[in-house]
C-alpha cells in the first residue's frame, strides 16, 4: 500500500471526509460481514470492536483492509473499495457497539444442549476399528468432521459440525471422548465408542480453543469475546468457573490460547492485550460440581498471589504480550512470542519469570512447534508465518543452532518418535503446494512432495505407529493424501471437503513430541 493511499485514508479519518453511515454498513455487510458477523461480534475472522482492537492502531487496520493480514484467512480489499470506503470501515469497526451482548454465567448454563447422556452410551466400542487409532478430520469446507479409521484409512463417520471449528480436536485421557471448538464460541463432546454427540455448551461469542486436563476432568475454553476463560466439568460441560480476564493493571484481555501442562496439573493461558500467563491449578480440586457450586472470580488479586477458590489463577506478568507459544516436552518452559516481536521469550514456569530471548523474528507459528532430539540435545523446531525457513533451537542454550531454507512460509510442522523425518508445509506464496520433509538427524531437506499441483498441502499428521503420514489437500474438492513415512510414496488418496487438520487419538493422548499438544 503506497505512502498516498495511508495519507488520504488518514486525511479522510482526521478530517471527517464522509462515507454515509448506510453505504458503510452496507460495505460491511457485503465484504466482511461473513467472516467478521453480522454484528461485528466475529465468526470465521475476530469480533471487530474497540474492545478488542486495542494493540491494532487505525493506520494499520486501513493497511490490514487494503492489503489484507499476512497468515490469515483476511485478503486485501485494496481493489474493490476507494480509500475513503476503506477509511470509512475503519471508523465504523472502532466505533464502540451501543451495548456489547453479554455472555455471562446464565447464558453459558441456558446454552447447554446434553445429546445423550451416560445411560444411553454403550461400554464398549461397536466399531471393530483401533480406538487409538483414529483421527478426527476437520472438514471446514461444508463444515463437517469425519472420523476416520487410522489402520484400513476409511471414513466411519461423517456430522455436521459447529460453525468454523479452530485449533486442535482434544481428547479424554482414555482417547473415548472429542471435544471440539468453533469460533462462534461452541464446545462439542463426541464419543467415540458410539459415534453419537453426548453434550454442547456455549463458551462464548467468539472463543479460541479449549483444552482438556490431564486428569480428563476439566475442559478449559479460551475467549476473545468476552474476556474470559471458562472451566467446564468435562463429563458433563457443566460450567464450573467463568473467569474475566482482567490484567493486574485494571484492564481486561482476549485470551492467546490455553494448554494443559499434564505434569504441572494446571491449565496454561497467555493472554492477548496484557503482558501476562495465567496458570489455573487444577490439583486437588474438590467436587465443585457435585454441589453444584459455580465460583465467580474476584479480579484484584497481585502478582504472585493466588485468588481463591478451585482453579486458582497464579499471574506471571512479562515485557512483551504473547500470541503464539508452546512448551518444552517437561513443561517447565513456555516459550512464546508476539506476532509483531522480534524475539520470542523462555518463561521458567516453575520460577514465574522470563529467563531467556530467542531468536524468532519472522512471525514463527509456536502453536504447531515440534520437539526432537538431535546430536543428544534436546531442540525445538518452528515454521515461520512470514519467512522462507524453519527455525531449529537448542533447549538448552537457546541459541538457534540452524535455520533451514524452504520454499515459503509455512503453517505447520509434525514429526512421530517413530520416524527420523519431520513434516513441514510451505502454507503462504507460489509454492504453497509443496510440503518439505527434514531428516532430524542431518537438518537438512530430504524431499520435497507436491500432492496436488496449485492446491495447498499442509497440515501433517502420522498414524499411531508414525508408519504413514496424512497430509490435507485444502480444496473443497480436496483430500486427504496417506504417505508411507519411510519410503514417502503414496498410498491412498481419500476425498475430503477442505480438510483443515487432522489428529490421531494415540499421538494426542501420549503428547506425543513431534504433535500438537
Ligand atoms: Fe489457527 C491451531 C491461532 C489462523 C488452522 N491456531 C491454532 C492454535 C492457535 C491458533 C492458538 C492452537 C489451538 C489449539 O490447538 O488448542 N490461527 C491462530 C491465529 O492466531 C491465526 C493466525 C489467526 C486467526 O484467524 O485466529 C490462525 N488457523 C488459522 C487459519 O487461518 C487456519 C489456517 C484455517 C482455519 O481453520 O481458521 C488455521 N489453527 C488451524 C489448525 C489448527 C490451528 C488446523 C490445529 C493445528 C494442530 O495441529 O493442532
Amino acid at each position: 500500500m503506497g505512502k498516498f493511499f495511508l495519507l488520504v485514508a488518514v486525511t479522510a479519518i482526521f478530517f471527517g471526509l464522509s462515507v454515509p453511515a448506510s453505504a458503510t454498513e452496507k460495505a460491511y455487510t457485503e465484504h466482511c460481514s461473513e467472516c467478521h458477523g453480522a454484528g461485528r461480534l466475529g465468526g470465521m475472522g475476530p469480533a471487530l470492536l474497540p474492545e478488542n482492537l486495542g494493540r491494532l492502531k487505525k493506520p494499520a487496520a486501513l493497511k490490514v483492509i487494503a492489503d489484507g493480514r499476512a497468515a490469515t484467512q483476511m485478503p486485501g480489499y485494496g481493489d474493490k473499495l476507494t480509500d475513503t470506503e476503506i477509511a470509512a470501515l475503519v471508523e465504523y469497526i472502532y466505533k464502540p457497539l451501543p451495548e456489547i451482548p453479554v455472555w455471562g454465567i446464565d447464558e453459558i448454563i441456558a446454552s447447554r444442549i446434553v445429546q445423550n447422556g451416560p445411560t444411553e452410551l454403550p461400554e464398549a466400542p461397536i466399531h471393530n476399528a483401533d480406538p487409538l487409532n483414529l483421527f478426527t478430520v476437520v472438514e471446514t469446507g461444508d463444515h463437517h468432521v469425519t472420523i476416520l479409521d487410522g489402520d484400513s484409512f476409511e471414513p466411519l463417520w461423517r456430522f455436521k459440525s459447529r460453525f468454523a471449528l479452530h485449533g486442535g480436536a482434544k481428547y479424554s485421557p482414555d482417547g473415548r471422548f472429542v471435544y471440539l471448538a468453533s469460533r462462534d464460541g461452541w464446545v462439542s463432546k463426541y464419543d467415540l465408542y458410539s459415534f453419537r454427540p453426548v453434550a454442547e455448551i456455549r463458551v462464548g461469542i467468539n472463543s479460541r480453543n479449549i483444552a482438556v486436563s490431564a486428569d480428563g476432568r476439566w475442559v478449559a475454553a479460551a475467549n476473545y469475546l468476552p474476556h474470559s476463560l471458562v472451566i467446564l466439568e468435562a463429563a458433563t460441560l457443566k460450567p464450573v468457573k467463568l473467569i474475566p480476564v482482567i490484567g493486574k493493571s485494571g484492564k481486561s484481555s482476549r485470551v492467546s490460547a490455553v494448554y494443559t501442562a499434564p505434569p504441572r496439573n494446571s491449565f496454561i493461558a497467555a493472554l492477548k492485550d496484557i503482558p501476562e500467563i495465567w496458570e489455573l491449578s487444577y490439583e486437588d480440586n474438590p467436587e465443585p460440581v457435585a454441589t453444584g457450586l459455580i465460583h465467580n472470580y474476584q479480579p484484584g488479586f497481585e502478582e504472585g498471589e493466588f485468588d481463591h477458590g478451585p482453579f486458582p489463577v497464579r499471574r506471571i506478568v512479562l515485557d512483551d504480550y504473547l500470541d503464539d507459544f508452546f512448551f518444552d516436552q517437561s513443561y517447565a518452559h513456555l516459550i512464546g512470542a508476539a506476532r509483531n516481536g522480534k524475539n520470542g521469550q523462555v518463561v521458567n514456569m516453575r520460577v514465574g519469570r522470563k529467563i531467556a530471548d530467542i531468536e524468532l523474528a519472522g512471525m514463527p507459528h509456536l502453536g504447531s512447534g515440534i520437539t526432537f532430539e538431535y546430536k543428544g540435545r534436546a531442540v525445538m523446531a518452528t515454521p515461520h508465518l512470514k519467512d522462507a525457513a524453519i527455525s531449529v533451537i537448542d533447549l538448552h542454550t537457546w541459541k538457534t543452532i540452524k535455520r533451514i531454507e524452504t520454499k515459503g512460509p509455512g503453517f505447520f510442522m509434525r514429526s512421530h518418535d517413530n520416524t527420523p523425518y519431520a513434516w513441514t508445509d510451505v502454507f503462504f506464496g507460489p509454492n504453497k503446494d509443496l510440503l518439505h520433509i527434514i531428516d532430524k538427524r542431518t537438518l537438512e531437506i530430504v524431499k520435497t512432495l507436491r500432492p496436488a499441483p496449485g492446491k495447498t498441502g499442509a497440515h501433517v499428521e502420522f498414524t499411531r505407529d508414525g508408519r504413514f503420514a496424512l497430509v490435507s489437500i485444502w480444496d473443497v474438492n480436496g483430500a486427504l493424501v496417506v504417505y508411507d513415512a519411510a519410503t514417502f510414496e503414496e498410498v491412498k488418496r481419500i476425498p475430503m471437503n477442505k480438510p483443515s487438520g487432522k489428529y490421531n487419538v494415540f499421538n494426542k493422548i501420549t503428547y506425543s513430541s513431534g504433535t500438537s499438544h
